[in-house]
C-alpha cells in the first residue's frame, strides 16, 4: 500500500507517519529548520501490510515558495511512489483549521483533478488536545463540515493523536483505507501521474482560453470604440456632406453661369 502524506507545514505529517510505523522514521519538528525540507520515502511493514510511505515537506507554505518548486516537489513525490499512491492522507491540525486548510482542499482539487477526492483521507491530528469528543468538535464545526461535504461528495477522515503513539487508530485507519479502496471498486487503483498531468493540462488550457477571452474583450472593446466612432461620423457628418456637397454644387453652379453670361456679352459685343 503506497501512502502520501500532504498538509501544511507543522501540521503534523511526519508524526503521523511515525504513528502509522509505530517507530520514528520520519524526523519530527520543532523549528522550521528541523522540519522535512524534501521528500522522504519509508517501506515497511504494518501488521500484515506492506507500507510505502513519502513524506513531503510543507507544500502549502512558505517554505516552497515558487510554484515551480512545488511543482517539482509534486512531480517527486509521484515519482516516488510509483506507480501512484492508493491514498493520500490530507494531515490538518485540529486547533489551526482555518480558511486556509479549507482552500488548500480547494487548492488540491483545482490542482490534482477532481479525481484525487478518491483517494484522499482526512487526517486530523492533535486529537488529545481536543476538549470534547472528535465528533462533537465536527459537528461544531462549521468549517470542517463544509469541507466533509465537497461537492456531496463524503469525504472519509479519521482523527490521530500523535502524542500517544497508540495503535488502534493505525489500525482503524487502516479499514478506513482498505473500505475507501474497495468504494472505489477497484482495489489496484491509485492516484497517477496520468491524472496530475491531466489536471495541469487543463488548467492551463483554463488558462489559455481566460487569456482568450480577456484578448477578444480587449479586441470588442476597440471594435466597440471604433464602431461608436464610425456610427457618430455616420450620424454627424451625413448632414454636414450634404450642406458642402451643395455648397460646392452652388458653387461651381455660380461659376458655370458667370462664365455663360460672360459668353453672351462677348457674343453680342462682336
Ligand atoms: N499534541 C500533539 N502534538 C502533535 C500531534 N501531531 C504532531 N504534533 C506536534 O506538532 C509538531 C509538528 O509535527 P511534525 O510531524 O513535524 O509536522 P510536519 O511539519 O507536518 O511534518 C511537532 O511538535 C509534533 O510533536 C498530535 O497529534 N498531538
Ligand atoms: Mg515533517
Amino acid at each position: 500500500m503506497r501512502i502520501v502524506l500532504l498538509g501544511k507545514s507543522g501540521s503534523g505529517k511526519s508524526s503521523t507517519g511515525n504513528t502509522i510505523f509505530g517507530r520514528n522514521v520520519f524526523k519530527v519538528g520543532f523549528s522550521s529548520e528541523s522540519t522535512t525540507q524534501q521528500c522522504e520515502k519509508h517501506e515497511g511493514k504494518v501488521g500484515a501490510i506492506n507500507i510505502t510511505m513519502i513524506d513531503t515537506p510543507g507544500l502549502f507554505h512558505t517554505s516552497i515558495t515558487s510554484e515551480e518548486d512545488l511543482k517539482v516537489e509534486i512531480e517527486r513525490f509521484l515519482q516516488m511512489s510509483d506507480p501512484g499512491p492508493h491514498v493520500i492522507l490530507l494531515v490538518i491540525k485540529l486547533d489551526r483549521f482555518t480558511e486556509e486548510e479549507q482552500n488548500t482542499v480547494r487548492w488540491i482539487q483545482k490542482n490534482f483533478g477532481e479525481d484525487v477526492m478518491r483517494f484522499i483521507i482526512l487526517l486530523f491530528t492533535g486529537a488529545d488536545k481536543l476538549e470534547k469528543s472528535l465528533d462533537e468538535f465536527l459537528q461544531e464545526s462549521i468549517k470542517i463540515n463544509e469541507l466533509l461535504a465537497i461537492d456531496e461528495l463524503k469525504v472519509t477522515y479519521h482523527a490521530f493523536n500523535n502524542a500517544e503513539k497508540n495503535q488502534t487508530q493505525v489500525s482503524e485507519l487502516l479499514e478506513k483505507i482498505k473500505d475507501m479502496m474497495i468504494k472505489n471498486k477497484r482495489m489496484d487503483e491509485y492516484y497517477t501521474a496520468e491524472m496530475y498531468q491531466k489536471a495541469q493540462s487543463e488548467i492551463r488550457k483554463e488558462e489559455e482560453e481566460k487569456k482568450n477571452q480577456e484578448k477578444e474583450e480587449e479586441k470588442g472593446k476597440v471594435d466597440g470604440v471604433v464602431k461608436r466612432t464610425m456610427q457618430f461620423i455616420k450620424g454627424h457628418f451625413k448632414p454636414i456632406s450634404v450642406v458642402v456637397i451643395s455648397m460646392i454644387a452652388f458653387k461651381l453652379y455660380k461659376i458655370l453661369s458667370e462664365r455663360n453670361d460672360s459668353y453672351i456679352s462677348m457674343n453680342q459685343r462682336s
